[in-house]
């Protein structure tokens, strides 16, 4: 696997600045959650760095690398472009980060949209991304102390919140993000 240091310069030269700075805001979030929760910190700092390996990439890299890897899209996948990152993202943090460790692949899968049953190490990714210093949403504050003092009730809210707002704004929900969020409802 690459060093750190050496991802960081990857995606320095791969990401928008912006996206590069958010990346290391999801970092630190992530190291954080990771202590508090009692997640292995190196595996977040590390599934945090490559969770957008591939959020710079066009719609049509992203989607000759899925065909290549035979990745079959369900049809609401394959019209909702905004998810295809984080299904290439393991791909790419294989080939070029040689990440192996399928914890952090499958971290990096997830966390756009989370998933039902999420790992603890899923959960910390899905949530730093959402609640890292940068972003500022309404709401945002709520979910990052939430977040802070009760990891799945910070992602009840999370994905309450992305359900709402893909509502109010008529986009499509992925079925994983209504799968993720009945399983926390259900499993209190
Ligand atoms: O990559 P980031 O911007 O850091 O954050 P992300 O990976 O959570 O991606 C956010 C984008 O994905 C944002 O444009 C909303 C979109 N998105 C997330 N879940 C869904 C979704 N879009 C649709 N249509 N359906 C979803 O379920
Ligand atoms: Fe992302
Ligand atoms: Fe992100």
């Amino acid at each position: 696997m690459l060093s750190k240091e050496e991802m960081k310069s990857y995606l320095k030269e791969h990401l928008t600045e912006s996206r590069y700075n958010h990346t290391l805001s999801v970092v630190e979030t992530a190291i954080r959650l990771a202590q508090i929760y009692k997640v292995d910190k190196n595996k977040a700092e590390i599934a945090a760095l490559a969770h957008d390996i591939a959020k710079n990439m066009t719609i049509y890299d992203l989607k000759s690398i899925i065909d290549e890897n035979n990745i079959k899209l369900s049809y609401d996948e394959e019209k909702t472009p905004e998810l295809w990152h984080s299904i290439v993202g393991p791909i790419v943090g294989k080939k070029i980060f040689k990440i192996e460790d399928e914890e952090i692949l499958s971290a990096m899968r997830w966390h756009t949209t989370g998933r039902e049953n999420m790992s603890k190490l899923e959960k910390v990714i899905y949530i730093a991304d959402m609640i890292e210093p940068g972003r500022s949403f309404p709401g945002v504050d709520l979910i990052r102390k939430e977040s802070f003092n009760d990891l799945d009730k910070g992602i009840l809210q999370g994905l309450t919140h992305t359900i709402k707002y893909l509502l109010d704004k008529g986009f499509p929900i992925d079925i994983n993000s209504i799968k993720a969020r009945n399983y926390l409802v259900l499993n209190k």
